[in-house]
């Protein structure tokens, strides 16, 4: 483990190939302002341009992965602010990081914390973890995605109680609706994710990255397109050198040496 560039509300380390965000604001409970999410943004994008980082986790504190946007910083934005905002592009770019992205979520996980979760491609939750978008208490709906990624996760009757009705859902309860990869106790949730992320780091990259982007894809796109763009992606696998050393490995009964190429 080797601990990296030091932030204010982040705390950033690598675990061999697996580059670990931390969201640091206890007395917050990881609220999430400005200066957060552009450290978040920052450090992910350092880990994604960085060769020897193969997949990435995202994660809080045991008590709340994160409790949503920060309230006192939105509680009197006018139309015009929050339009103008560099809050909102920090959202949509974290939907551009090619590496894997896992989120390990213990605690809170409310509002905007819960969308960051789902921005991310995979969660592994603790015991304790909660679930919820509760923006309807303040008046507003889910703004980063809430409203979409939940109701494809969890389907429409779940997610319209959890936007309309605020009801939270334990881990036990999201990872039977499909939210989220798997639940474990809360000593064990980050080595958890942690390990799943090293194994897929463990893969060939550029196969991993393009994995990500045709998964993601079946969001976005009808089935023919979908399966046209994997089509795509699978024969243009065939010209890197880790489809050549992969096969190779497999039939030599031996471990695959990964290139990237
Ligand atoms: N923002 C700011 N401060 C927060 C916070 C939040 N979301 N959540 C908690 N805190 C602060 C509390 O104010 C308190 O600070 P002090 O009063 O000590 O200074 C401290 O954290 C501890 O909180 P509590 O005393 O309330 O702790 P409890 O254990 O009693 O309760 C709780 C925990 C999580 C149930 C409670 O704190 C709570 O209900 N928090 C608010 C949850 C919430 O409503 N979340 C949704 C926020 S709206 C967008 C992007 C994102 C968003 C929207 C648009 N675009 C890109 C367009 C997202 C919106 C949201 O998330």
């Amino acid at each position: 483990m080797s601990e990296s560039k030091s932030y204010e509300n982040i705390l950033v380390r690598t675990e061999g190939r697996v580059g670990i965000v931390q969201l640091n604001r206890p007395k917050a409970l990881n609220a999430l302002d400005t200066p957060t999410m552009l450290e978040v943004n920052e450090a992910l994008a350092a880990f994604d341009a960085d060769d020897s980082i193969g997949c990435l986790v995202l994660t809080g504190s045991e008590k709340a992965f994160a409790a949503g946007a920060d309230i006192k910083q939105m509680a009197e934005a006018s139309v015009v602010q929050q339009l103008n905002m560099v809050f909102l592009d920090l959202w949509d770019r974290l939907q551009s990081v090619t590496k894997p992205i896992i989120a390990a979520v213990s605690g809170w996980c409310l509002g905007g914390g819960c969308e960051l979760a789902m921005v991310c491609d995979m969660i592994v939750a603790s015991e304790s973890a909660r679930f919820g978008q509760p923006e309807i208490n303040l008046g507003i709906i889910p703004g980063a995605g809430g409203t979409q990624r939940l109701t494809r996760a969890v389907g429409k009757a779940i997610a319209m109680e959890m936007v309309l009705a605020n009801r939270h859902l334990t881990a036990q309860e999201a990872l039977g609706y499909g939210l989220v990869n798997r639940v474990a106790p809360v000593e064990q949730y980050l080595d958890e994710a942690i390990k799943l992320a090293a194994d897929i780091a463990s893969k060939s990259p550029v196969a991993v990255r393009v994995g990500k982007e045709a998964v993601n894809k079946a969001f976005e796109t009808t089935l023919a397109e979908g399966v046209y763009l994997e089509r795509r992606l699978f024969t243009m696998l065939f010209g890197t050198e880790d489809q050549k050393e992969g096969m190779a490995a497999f039939i030599a009964k031996r471990p695959a040496e990964w290139k990237g190429k």
